[in-house]
């Protein structure tokens, strides 16, 4: 399989193929600006994102999971056709699918982009009832860009909710705020009654648990992380809202797949269609993107 995708899809010093440590292809690309990201197959799942300095902006968990119709804890998963808890998996199946790989292209000088598809099968459609297509294309020069393309294959219109889960390496999270939420409206789910609260102050500092959807977002946010004096741009595009989430110690215990501090080290600032869903009618197709950077 992988000196298939190699022999297809390969792009000397730019794309290449390997397995990881439990033997899951994966793709690497490389810009010439010297960022690399990892693409798990399983998943379409951008496990990890480095600076030419070899630093990954991702968190992946020590104890995440790599088995086959497992999410993997860390990096961006891929949310669709629902958000979190449901009648179908949490988040979705896409996150837990085996993805073709589509295309790979240099779009710009130095930038690399990898294509992956995910068409409906009998185990999609004995969950989900529909005949879709996604595409996921990741590009890679001196930003990171994601995006996803959902096709209603079908003769009937059907609705999903999708988005990014991305898991944000922090140096400590008491010491990183989210800049760009200020005035905005959040659902608290913590709260089993679900209130409707407004984000004061601007930034938004971590210091307990941490599970809010923000409606319709600003499209772009920052995550000030103090102690790797770094920031990280969160731009997205055609998503309305933004979900901020951390377990905290409270909640890690609930995760095998989290290691009892690891809480401390990562933020999730997830752009996601949550609120309202999307219906689309057959034949058509929606296209949204978020774009990291860092500085
Ligand atoms: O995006 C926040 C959230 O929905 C949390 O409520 C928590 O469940 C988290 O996602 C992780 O979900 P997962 O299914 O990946 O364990």
């Amino acid at each position: 399989m992988i000196e298939r995708l190699q022999e297809l899809f390969g792009i000397t010093g730019a794309v290449s193929f390997r397995r990881n440590a439990q033997g899951f292809p994966l793709a690497e690309l490389t810009s010439a600006a010297g960022q690399r990201v990892e693409v798990l197959i399983h998943g379409a799942h951008v496990l990890s994102w480095r600076t030419p300095q070899d630093q990954n902006l991702l968190f992946c968990s020590e104890k995440a999971q790599f088995m086959r119709g497992k999410p993997v804890r860390g990096g961006v998963p891929i949310i669709f056709p629902q958000f979190g808890k449901g009648e179908l998996p949490s988040h979705g199946f896409a996150r837990t699918a085996m993805w073709d790989v589509k295309s790979s292209a240099s779009p710009a000088p130095g930038v690399i982009s990898l294509t992956l598809g995910l068409q409906d099968s009998k185990s999609t459609q004995d969950m989900w009832p529909h005949q879709f297509l996604l595409e996921l294309s990741v590009t890679l020069g001196t930003t990171l860009a994601m995006k996803l393309r959902i096709y209603n294959c079908g003769t009937s219109p059907f609705y999903f909710y999708t988005g990014f889960h991305t898991y944000f390496n922090v140096a400590d999270i008491t010491r990183m705020q989210i800049l760009g939420l200020g005035g905005r409206t959040y659902i608290d789910t913590r709260r089993s009654d679900r209130p409707y609260l407004v984000q004061q102050p601007d930034g938004l500092l971590v210091d307990d648990e941490v599970d809010s959807i923000y409606l319709n977002a600003p499209d772009k946010v920052e995550i000030d992380d103090q102690l790797n004096r770094r920031t990280i741009t969160v731009q997205k595009e055609n998503i309305k809202d933004l979900v901020v989430w951390n377990p905290w110690s409270s909640k890690s215990k609930a995760f095998a797949d989290l290691g009892e501090q690891e809480y401390r080290r990562f933020v999730c600032v997830e752009p996601a269609i949550v609120n309202q869903k999307i219906t689309l009618e057959p034949r058509a197709s929606y296209e949204c993107s978020q774009v990291l950077s860092y500085r």
